[in-house]
């Protein structure tokens, strides 16, 4: 999962590293910070050099013996107080943006991570209490956490809630709806929560079957009427169902094609009117990249969006449309699809992700 990304942050996250190191030497070549304010426990005899302490000028200028002016200049910044200067790690941030960019994530969570990144590294005094590589790993962190907003706990919701919850999965053909509602059903029964399927995709030939075939196996009951019905009675159905046999959940499969997508969005409305869902939940892939961040906006415009399932992220080398799209629509992502099993889906913690796109690297 988001392996491209992931290999590319490791690269960005090293230059900025290198040029923070390199920021922070100067500052203290340029000042005898490093003699006069060394931590107790090391030698208060550290000398700086007058000239810039490029990697080069510090080994002519140091005895084989003793650390050179870069170790001593690492191994002192800690606790320290330093200015980095924004110019210094200008160009690495445009990588950065360049980085995101490259794999579909959405300009605007773009801007937001670069101008998070650069508050959090720059500015006037900045107090180090790790490592420079570990104090970038933070920056890049909060950054992404800060566009992956808080995610959205279903069980959460159910615990809080009036039963039956019902949730209609919304989104274009082919992008995984009956699927998640299957790996969802069994998720909630994992979890011990009853569950009704309302099988609303009544457009395509042989949708009835599938959504019957996945429930079959995972032991839920469909509700179902013949091809071609109206989905909100459908859907209505379910509800009652639920009701007259207190079941915890309704989860509501629906067409991703209609015979335009006008009729789609009025078809969705309509069941939306009638069926008055607690949770729309839009599913999209994924891999999809920009075009799922697009059709999440115009399904959210449409029909409204609680929350957002991405399916197929076992395939995404780019983390693109994970990392825009609860940024771009203002809403969280609920769960991750990774693969074609039932078991493959996991509930969608920023944390986690971060860390995963991170490559799961200490911080201190
Ligand atoms: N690799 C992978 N395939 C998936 C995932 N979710 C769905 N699929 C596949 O995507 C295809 C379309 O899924 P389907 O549920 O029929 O999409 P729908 O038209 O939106 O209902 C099927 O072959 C699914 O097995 C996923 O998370 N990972
Ligand atoms: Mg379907």
């Amino acid at each position: 999962m988001f392996d491209s990304l992931k290999s590319k942050l490791l690269n960005v996250r090293g230059k900025l590293s290198k040029n923070i190191e390199e920021s922070i030497e100067e500052t203290y070549a340029g000042s005898d910070a490093v003699r006069v304010t060394g931590s107790p426990e090391r030698s208060p005899s550290v000398e700086t050099q007058p000239a810039k302490p490029s990697e080069k000028q510090s080994s002519k200028v140091t005895s084989r013996s003793q650390p050179s002016f870069s170790d001593k200049v690492k191994s002192l910044v800690k606790d320290r107080e330093v200015v980095i200067s924004e110019k210094k790690i200008e160009g690495t941030l445009q990588d950065l943006e360049i980085i995101l960019l490259e794999n579909d994530v959405a300009l605007p969570a773009v801007d937001a991570i670069s101008s998070k990144m650069k508050e959090d590294l720059t500015g006037s005094k900045k107090k180090i209490t790790q490592s420079v590589d570990a104090m970038v790993v933070q920056a890049l962190k909060d950054a992404l956490l800060e566009v992956l907003g808080e995610g959205f706990s279903l069980t959460g919701y159910i615990d809080t809630h009036e039963r039956p919850v019902k949730i209609l999965f919304t989104g274009v053909n082919g992008a995984g709806k009956t699927t998640t509602v299957a790996k969802v059903g069994h998720f909630l029964k994992k979890n011990g929560y009853s569950v009704v399927i309302g099988s609303g995709d009544t457009f395509r030939a042989g949708a009835n079957e599938q959504m019957q075939t996945h429930a079959d196996r995972i032991g839920i009951k469909v509700i179902r009427h013949q091809e071609g019905a109206d989905p909100s009675a459908v859907l209505f159905d379910t509800v009652e169902y639920a009701k007259a046999h207190g079941i915890d959940v309704v989860l509501a499969d629906t067409a991703g094609r209609f015979h335009n997508r006008a009729n789609l969005m009025n078809q969705l409305e309509k069941i939306r009117r009638v069926m008055k869902p607690d949770i729309v939940a839009y599913v999209d892939e994924a891999v999809a990249g920009n075009d799922a961040v697009i059709r999440a906006e115009e399904f959210n415009n449409a029909v409204g969006t609680d929350t957002v399932v991405l399916t197929k992220a076992d395939m995404d080398t780019k983390g693109g449309a994970a990392i825009s799209i609860a940024h771009t629509i203002g809403k969280p992502i609920m769960f991750l699809g990774i693969g074609q099993g039932y078991d493959d889906i996991i509930p969608f913690e920023p944390a986690t992700i971060v860390e995963e796109i991170l490559g799961g690297e200490e911080t201190c």
